[in-house]
């Protein structure tokens, strides 16, 4: 992450990353969404959801983990992902999330001794070229800071009443969005006569875990292991040894232990 990424992460609460993926990464993923959504039967079991198959290169890309190692910490989770095949006149929603939560664990961000600390992080992989006016994710900048609850002056998404801190972003297919979750932002209508394709991946600390997990358990246990790890148990040392255990990725690796339980019942 240079520093400029840094500054502007900082103070905007987004990142662009632009065309991190390769257009084969991208047309392969494209075409495992697109037969998820209409052909499911055409792929093997453990890839028919995110993020087993194609998308799983989303996972620990190191363009992506790079940075997350510096706005998260060194020891990162994926706790959740989620898919969109958005049509004209769809939306996720209006704007929510922004506003004093800065102490929180799951949620807040704060800066410390010249490091960022923020709780979740999503990421977006968009998988079409972006433009301004497409409808794609959008965001109150500085919200994530913010010390006082978001005002109604500044919740609109109508053009005629937005706030003018309320920004979004152009980029081309195989983007990465990065914005932490303390950020006011929306996943407005749509407006783009062709889909909004992409990927939404949340990361946290390793030791903190919002998301029950809905990946289906055929796709987790068919990614390869050291995919699996992102999905290890939220926790960070194990006292039951001397010296106590640290749950890294190296760790993971050489034991033979199952990612988080995928158990749906509630
Ligand atoms: O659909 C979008 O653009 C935004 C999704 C959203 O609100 C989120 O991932 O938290
Ligand atoms: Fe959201």
């Amino acid at each position: 992450m240079t520093d400029e990424e840094k500054f502007r992460f900082d103070l905007t609460g987004f990142l662009v990353r632009p065309a991190i993926l390769s257009k084969d990464e991208v047309n392969d993923i494209v075409d495992q969404l697109d037969r998820i959504r209409h052909n499911p039967e055409s792929l093997p079991p453990e890839h028919r959801a995110v993020p087993g198959g194609a998308s799983s290169v989303l996972i620990d890309h190191p363009k992506v983990i790079d940075v997350l190692h510096e706005i998260i910490g060194p020891d990162v989770r994926m706790e959740s992902t989620f898919s969109v095949w958005r049509k004209k006149g769809q939306e996720h929603g209006g704007l929510h999330g922004g506003g004093p939560r800065q102490g929180d664990p799951i949620f807040g961000y704060r800066v410390n001794n010249g490091r960022i600390h923020a709780g979740m992080v999503r990421v977006v992989f968009e998988l079409t070229d972006i433009s301004k006016n497409d409808g794609a994710t959008h965001f109150i900048v500085g919200s994530h800071k913010s010390n006082f609850p978001m005002h109604s002056d500044h919740m609109s998404l109508d053009p005629e009443k937005r706030s003018p801190y309320l920004m979004t972003y152009e980029c081309p297919a195989g983007s990465a969005i990065f914005f932490t979750e303390n950020l006011c932002h929306a996943g407005p209508v749509w407006q783009r006569e062709t889909p909004r394709i992409a990927i939404l991946n949340a990361y946290a600390h390793l030791a903190t875990h919002w998301h029950r997990l809905r990946i289906p358990p055929e796709v987790l246990n068919g990614l390869p292991k050291e995919k699996q790890a992102y999905f290890r148990e939220p926790w960070i040392a194990d006292f039951r040894t001397s010296p106590a255990t640290r749950n890294t990725i190296e760790r993971f690796m050489e034991k033979d232990e199952p990612p988080i339980n995928t158990d749906h019942s509630p």
